[in-house]
């Protein structure tokens, strides 16, 4: 694994890709179609309750066939075999990534340095059910007596948005008598509104950082105990009302949380692969330590499929071979993801990080500049049906390629009147008529004046995969739509040669903030040695907050 891997680009397999893809790039998914009428069939994949069609994409069998061929003398196989069995792929950090150990089996045996780390993982989780059930059943008292009613995490990027996002996504599941919120902005508004209504001797603080460094969440957190002790007095009462989740015990009790309300995790989980690890403390408060596990579960079993699978079935390899087949040989540069779900709201957001902090890199791992080809994607979407009504406009009729995923669920979490046929209505249409489109004979056919032909004429050929999954969404349907794609990324990242699972990018952004926090501050003119831009917006922003 420590050799210099070649140029993706100079590969033969790359090469033979490019040639294939000036073949096929003009042909109609209509003409696909046409032509082979197995073509659903073929390009379909299945791993637990997931069933993905993929057929609606430029692709061939050939294609497959070619990008299997990729990502075998990639290594993929080896990546992901490193990966699980904790070999120190994070290089510029040195670090395992080990995020499938955290739903390991008790039984499994991961080393990690010569060390077990699963019983580590489950003493994690046994300490976070015991507390869980505490709290949940009110033998937890808040310091006046009175049983924890608000749950808020306080915490920023994979500290926060992991959490936020499932527990959105099983709202279905989780203990409706209590009240959980997320802060995670600096900005006073995010914390000011979450707690707005709360009574401090009903609400539990979880602060949770990796790091216990962060500027943003131990500001929150440093106004979530002034809060409280403004209402409860007592420095005690912090005990009664904060828990941590961190990897660095000394800040945690420097902050003056007893270390015996932490719960830990370990450096060879990364904030954005952190949620089903003690991260996921507000999400279990939530759904209870049976729903977690059950949504554990369902990572593992996605686990073993990407593990085990050859990659011709390999639904998270498949996902990602496709994906890199626009962003490298057709120069898409955005991913849409489209659940039909309202509990998936925040599910794109979440993917978001996961895809874009993991695979936004320039360089790869031997430190080389990429230069001849496009690493991860631009991830956005939204819950449809809304975005009908809005962007798809231009995934339908823009200029620009936009591949999406399409993610339904043939059950209904809330079974109402004809609702959810209606929105799978919506969401069986919108692939069909991406694919498809509509010929301006087709237009003219329905009487429309000449001039407006052009208009209403939707080319389509806009690729699609349709991710449909059996049932409702559960905690067990999360846990594997997330691990399916926290593998389509490592797919990816793996093929580019980068290193997934550091984030640069970020750790500069800390160090920046923090350098000019003090010349904000400062109640004599600070001296500022930036850019000239940047220095006059200081001023500026300086003058009119003083109200000069
Ligand atoms: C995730 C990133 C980043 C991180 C936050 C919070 O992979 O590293 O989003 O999670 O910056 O960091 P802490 O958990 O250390 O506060």
């Amino acid at each position: 694994m420590s050799q210099a891997r070649p140029v993706p680009t100079d590969l033969d397999e790359w090469k033979a890709l490019a040639a294939h893809q000036a073949r096929i790039r003009d042909a109609h998914l209509r003409e696909m179609f046409a032509a082979d009428p197995g073509r659903a069939d073929r390009f379909s994949a299945r791993v637990g309750d997931v069933f993905l069609d993929y057929s609606k994409n430029r692709i061939d069998a050939e294609t497959i066939r070619l990008l299997i061929a990729l990502a075998e003398r990639s290594g993929l196989r080896a990546g992901i075999e490193a990966m699980f069995t904790g070999e120190k792929i994070n290089v510029t950090e040195k670090r395992a990534v080990l995020h499938t150990a955290l739903r390991a089996p008790r039984d499994e045996r991961i080393l990690v340095d010569g060390k077990d780390v699963v019983p580590g993982v489950h003493e994690v989780l046994d300490r976070m059910a015991a507390f869980s059930d505490r709290v949940r059943s009110g033998a937890w008292k808040g310091a006046t007596g009175k049983r924890i009613r608000n749950v808020v995490n306080v915490g920023i990027g994979g500290s926060d948005l992991g959490p936020a996002m499932a527990y959105e996504a099983l709202q279905a599941f989780s203990d409706r008598s209590m009240r959980f919120g997320f802060v995670s902005n600096v900005d006073a508004t995010d914390f000011v509104e979450t707690v707005r209504g709360m009574d401090p001797a009903e609400t539990l603080f979880i602060v949770a950082s990796k790091t216990f460094t962060t500027l943003e969440t131990m500001n929150n957190a440093r106004t979530a105990r002034e809060w409280l002790l403004a209402t409860l007095k007592d420095e005690s009462a912090v005990r009664d009302h904060f828990v941590a989740v961190s990897t660095n015990a000394a800040e945690v009790s420097k902050f003056g949380i007893d270390t015996d309300n932490m719960f830990g995790f370990w450096d060879w989980v990364g904030g954005r692969y952190s949620y089903d690890s003690s991260v996921g403390l507000s999400l279990m408060l939530a759904i209870g330590p049976d729903g977690f596990r059950d949504m554990l579960a369902g990572f593992r079993l996605v686990d073993e499929h990407f593990r085990t699978t050859p990659l011709e079935s390999n639904l998270p390899a498949l996902l990602g071979l496709v994906g890199l087949w626009y962003d490298d040989f057709f120069g898409a540069e955005t991913v849409a993801i489209l659940p039909y779900s309202q509990y998936l709201a925040r599910f794109p957001a979440y993917l978001q990080q996961l895809d874009m902090e993991s695979d936004g890199k320039s360089v790869d791992r031997e430190g080389r500049p990429i230069t001849t080809y496009q690493t991860g994607p631009i991830v956005w979407g939204q819950p449809g049906t809304n975005g009908q009504h809005a962007y798809y406009q231009l995934i339908h009729q823009g200029t620009k390629l936009i591949p999406c995923d399409f993610i339904g669920f043939c059950k209904p979490n809330n079974e109402l009147g004809i609702h959810h046929d209606l929105l799978m209505a919506n969401f069986f249409a919108q692939t069909e008529a991406l694919a498809f489109g509509k010929t301006a004979e087709e237009v003219r056919a329905e009487g429309v004046a000449e001039a407006q032909v052009p208009h209403r004429t939707f080319r389509g050929n806009h690729p699609t995969n349709t991710l449909l999954v059996d049932r409702e969404l559960t905690p067990n349907v999360l846990g594997q739509l997330v691990a399916i794609y926290e593998h389509k990324v490592f797919t990816q990242g793996w093929i580019w040669n980068i290193n997934s699972f550091d984030q640069w990018g970020v750790e500069l952004g800390k160090v920046l903030a923090n350098r000019i926090v003090p010349q904000l501050q400062s109640p004599t003119e600070p001296a500022l040695e930036h850019d000239g831009s940047t220095n006059a917006l200081i001023r500026r922003y300086r003058r009119i907050r003083r109200g000069g």
